[in-house]
């Protein structure tokens, strides 16, 4: 039988395991990314690891998503991030030198290579050909200590594009269109794989806009093929020696298969507040904007701003509009100095920000009370731009542009003049804001720094036969780890400390849950379908592992989520019976007993007063025993790397 191309990269770095979906395959990591806001915790796990140097053919470290350093918390986590990359072997990407995902596919991805990034986002590297998964900051470093990255082999699912986008229609319309039709769950569990005819139409930049947002479909990742389109933006990149050919076999075999005609696609906007709330951009035409935001790891490359500019070039934005644009990178900026684009976008009136994550993460720019903003960015979720009510609307850069001028939400297909972008034949390539780390020798005896605010790695306690344990909350479905941790301009700067950030969990849903879940002995959340959708923040399950949270039972769980909960040692459960959840509140206490024999059985009998519920325990034995050891740090402590 034919292999998929996820399939055949996935053989080419089998560790153990076999392809059957469902089964659990090990994979060796060729390379892997962190950023600041995830990766002081990596780095910290790394160190607890005792490996002198990691053993990856590529590690960089990135600062992108906390660079305003309103204190002097996020300084000293730069420092210490510089200091531990360093003297670990790995490489160091400055603030302002761009976001993780627009730098590492301009500079380091190679097509059938895999990746593994501290963030959702890694799969953003899928549109040339790489298999790149977001992952905990724990099984990043696991995988730079020279472990396997483990995950549960995927289904697979094609989406076959024919036709060609008209003029005003965008990749990022293709993203909405499959969130329209799959949801935010629709791809959990599953290997998006892209290709048909008109994919060759598709430039690596746009093809990087579709596999970014794979993410928001819940999906184990995204991937293109790489190919002639592949070979030219890596030559133009001056790095055509990376470039390898991909495709699938002919007579690969996909579990679904879903057909999208391009030149029937029509603009999209996700509604507030999720990314598959999507509605065509012509049915809101009367919405009044307050703000737009253009930029992102989605939306931030040379052709997407070259385009923005040229919407822009002679015209203002609406005096009740307030716009904002970040260049994905210092090489995206200063070629849209030099071709003259970014004076166009100054004269129209836009608010140039850092080459970095900013409003996306909420560090700034959030909208004003009520606020429309529309933004290019991945996920529009509740409270994420740092105003409660703001009303986030996601659109492609085309939109944001059109809108931002007519100060109304705008189709750009009803523009009279768009604009034609084609690839510069080579891209401005200067690599110095990426620095490289010390010589073995003189690593040895570099000290890493340590500002005040990087507090200990918290660790969990070994799991017991029988836990006695009380609901502290009951949520709802889709719940995403920005309700469970939120991040944003205030609380971003502690995420390498753990006890301050426990104040804000659950900020959005209930202020009081910190409060209640400290004072529970054996806490339990519980939740429903698709629990933890969304980043890969490790600190959604650290800090209730802190608080005292020891399982957490749901509908249903997403994928990088629910390895988290088992690297912080939080048992995750799954019901049996989705109807049970109405049984249940918050405040009743639910009793688990032999639950080591459970585990193995798959299956754990719990009572609820003298009620009996079936939950699932769906767990490796390699999961298995980092829960009994109470976490990853503690497993791998115990020689389990
Ligand atoms: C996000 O987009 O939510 C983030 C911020 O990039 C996260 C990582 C984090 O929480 O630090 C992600 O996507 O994993
Ligand atoms: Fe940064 Fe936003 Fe991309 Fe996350 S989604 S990596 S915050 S730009």
């Amino acid at each position: 039988m034919g292999k998929t191309i996820a399939q055949k990269i996935i053989a080419a770095h089998l560790l153990s395991g076999d392809l059957t979906a469902g089964s659990e395959v090990a994979l060796r990591i060729d390379q892997t990314l962190t950023q600041d806001a995830t990766g002081t915790m990596a780095y910290l796990a790394l160190e607890g690891m005792n490996i002198p140097r990691v053993k990856t053919e590529l590690s960089i470290a990135y600062v992108d998503h906390n660079t305003l350093q309103c204190g002097f918390e996020n300084a000293d986590d730069h420092q210490y991030l510089q200091t531990v990359a360093a003297k670990y072997g790995v490489r160091f990407s400055r603030p302002g030198n761009g976001i993780c995902h627009q730098v590492h596919l301009e500079r380091f991805g190679k097509p059938g290579k895999t990746l593994i990034g501290s963030d959702s986002h890694t799969p953003t590297a899928g549109g040339m050909g790489m298999l790149a998964f977001g992952a905990g900051g724990m099984d990043v470093a696991a995988a730079m200590g020279g472990g396997a990255y483990y995950i549960t082999m995927p289904k697979m699912f094609r989406v076959n594009l024919t036709g060609a986008l008209r003029p005003g229609v965008t990749a990022k319309d293709i993203s909405l269109e499959l969130l329209r039709i799959l949801s935010v769950k629709g791809g959990v569990g599953a290997i998006i794989e892209w290709g048909g005819e008109g994919v060759s139409a598709l430039s690596v930049p746009e093809r990087a806009t579709i596999t970014n947002m794979g993410a928001e479909l819940g999906a184990t990742t995204s991937v293109f093929p790489s190919d002639k389109v592949t070979r030219k933006f890596l030559a133009a990149q001056g790095r055509e020696e990376d470039f390898t050919a991909i495709a699938p076999d002919a007579d690969a075999v996909y579990d679904r298969v879903i057909d999208m005609d391009l030149s029937k696609l029509t603009p999209r906007i996700a509604c507030p507040h999720s990314p598959d709330n999507v509605k065509n951009v012509a049915d809101l035409e009367d919405v009044r904007v307050d703000q737009v935001c253009i930029g992102s790891c989605t939306n931030s490359s040379l052709a997407d701003l070259q385009k923005v500019a040229a919407i822009l070039k002679g015209k203002k934005v609406a005096p009740h509009v307030s716009l904002s644009i970040s260049p994905g990178s210092r090489q995206v900026l200063s070629m849209l100095a030099k071709c003259g684009a970014l004076e166009d976008i100054l004269a129209s009136g836009a608010r140039l920000l850092e080459c970095a994550c900013g409003p996306c993460i909420g560090m700034g720019f959030s909208p004003n009370s009520g606020g429309v903003s529309l933004r290019t960015f991945n996920r529009n979720f509740l409270g994420r731009s740092g105003t409660k009510d703001g009303q986030v609307y996601l659109v492609s850069p085309e939109t944001a542009a059109a809108s931002a001028v007519r100060g109304y939400i705008t189709d750009p297909t009803t523009l009279k003049e768009l604009p034609r972008i084609t690839m510069p034949e080579s891209f401005s390539t200067d690599d110095s804001g990426v620095l490289m780390p010390l010589e073995e020798a003189k690593a040895r005896d570099a000290k890493v720094l340590r500002g005040p605010n990087i507090k200990e790695f918290p660790v969990g306690k070994a799991l017991e036969d029988t836990i006695a344990g009380t609901v502290v909350l009951k949520v709802g479905d889709n719940i995403t780890t920005d309700h469970i941790m939120p991040a944003g301009a205030k609380i971003l700067p502690y995420r390498s400390n753990i006890p301050y950030l426990s104040k804000f969990c659950f900020e959005v849903c209930d202020p009081e849950f910190p409060q209640r879940a400290k004072s529970t002995e054996n806490g339990i959340i519980l939740g429903g379908e698709n629990y933890g959708q969304g980043s890969s923040r490790e600190h959604a399950a650290l800090v209730p592992m802190y608080l005292g949270v020891r399982c957490v039972i749901a509908k249903s769980f997403a994928r990088i989520h629910v390895a988290n909960l088992i690297n912080a040692g939080i048992l995750p459960l799954t019901l049996e019976n989705g109807e049970d959840y109405d049984s249940l509140d918050q405040g009743c206490s639910i009793s688990l007993k032999d639950i080591h024999a459970g585990m193995k059985a798959g299956m754990l009998p719990a009572t609820v007063g003298d009620k009996k519920i079936f939950l699932r325990c769906d767990l490796t034995p390699r999961q298995q025993n980092i829960l009994l050891a109470g976490g990853l740090m503690k497993y791998i402590g115990e020689g389990g790397l």
